[in-house]
């Protein structure tokens, strides 16, 4: 049997949760067409026969300006310490940047870890711009494994998952055969009102609103949720809710709509809008909503 860790690391935006999810056939990880998206370690796990690979989706390495940010960045350097193999993906439309650079020549990516560069988003670009792209990147590390990929579209994602059990070591399960995921329903929750939110909102508003479960209750023939959709301003309060509560009651529908679809049963959902000023830069309430490595979750 063979088994492994395997971390799914990059830039914003690039791609990392579509790719994770495209592996595993379901919505792990939240997705959309916003940065900083993923603000926690995911973990989806794949299993075939005689061998399983944990992945770790993780938040977008960026530049933060906030405690939200830099435990965000944690989060995602933390989660490549000790695995199996890293996934680094890139978005092969983009320039290579400063910061790429500033993590690949750092000690951060340990050599002898087998590295993937994954280049997504191919759909987009040119073979000269990828061919360039590629040697900046192999110049760093010229043994690393080259894939290119189209995320959205399943792209060379099983000859991905070939590639990565070749290299994967002899090993027990972690989990159990059926388990996809190591987030509960509460979590999950949580997370695709904030994707139906960030889908519908625009500028600062995805950046500055949280979601918290305060109630999540299962019962026979449905499940009774309230969410609190927490912003940093009232004028972030008064967009979420929108003209006559349109914006809100769109969230809640759409929200409802794809619950049901992952939950498998009725769902009620009630939303309500809360302010908590400057909260990204808050450590108790980074610490309550789950965005710290103590964190529940
Ligand atoms: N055209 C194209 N778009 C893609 C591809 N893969 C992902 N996308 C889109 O890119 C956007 C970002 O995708 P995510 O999976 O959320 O990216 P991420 O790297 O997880 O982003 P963060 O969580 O913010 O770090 C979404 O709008 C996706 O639909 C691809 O191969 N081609
Ligand atoms: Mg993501």
């Amino acid at each position: 049997m063979k088994s492994g860790f395997v971390a799914i690391i990059g830039r914003p935006n690039v791609g990392k949760s579509t790719l994770l999810n495209a592996i595993l056939q379901t919505k792990i990880s939240i997705v959309t067409n916003k940065s900083q998206t993923t603000r926690n370690n995911i973990k989806g796990i794949y299993t075939e026969k005689d061998s399983q690979i944990v992945f770790v989706d993780t938040p977008g390495i960026h530049k933060s300006h906030f405690k939200l940010g830099d435990e965000m960045n944690n989060m995602a350097l933390n989660s490549f310490k000790d695995v199996d193999a890293i996934l680094y993906i890139i978005d092969s439309s983009k320039d290579f940047d400063e910061l790429d650079e500033q993590l690949l020549s750092s000690n951060k990516i340990n050599s002898k870890t087998p590295l993937f560069l994954i280049f997504n988003k191919i759909d987009l670009t040119n073979i000269i711009k990828i061919n360039n792209l590629k040697k900046k990147y192999l110049s760093y590390f010229p043994n690393a494994k080259v894939i290119e990929t189209v995320a959205i579209k399943n792209f060379n994602v099983d000859d991905l998952i070939k590639n990565i059990i070749e290299i994967l070591p002899e090993g027990p399960f972690y989990y159990p055969e059926d388990q996809l995921s190591d987030r509960d329903l509460r979590f999950q929750a949580k997370e695709i009102i904030r994707e139906q939110a960030l889908l519908l909102l625009d500028k600062e508003v995805p950046h500055s609103l949280a979601v918290e479960i305060e109630n999540f209750k299962e019962l026979e023939t449905k499940i009774d949720i309230d969410a609190l959709i927490i912003v940093e301003k009232d004028s972030q309060k008064g967009i979420v809710i929108g003209k006559n509560g349109t914006m809100i009651k769109n969230i809640g529908m759409r929200s409802r709509k794809e619950l049901e679809k992952i939950l498998q049963t009725h769902v009620i959902l009630n939303l309500y809008v809360k302010v908590i000023r400057d909260w990204r830069n808050k450590n108790t309430i980074l610490k309550q909503f789950g965005y710290t490595k103590n964190s529940n979750y």
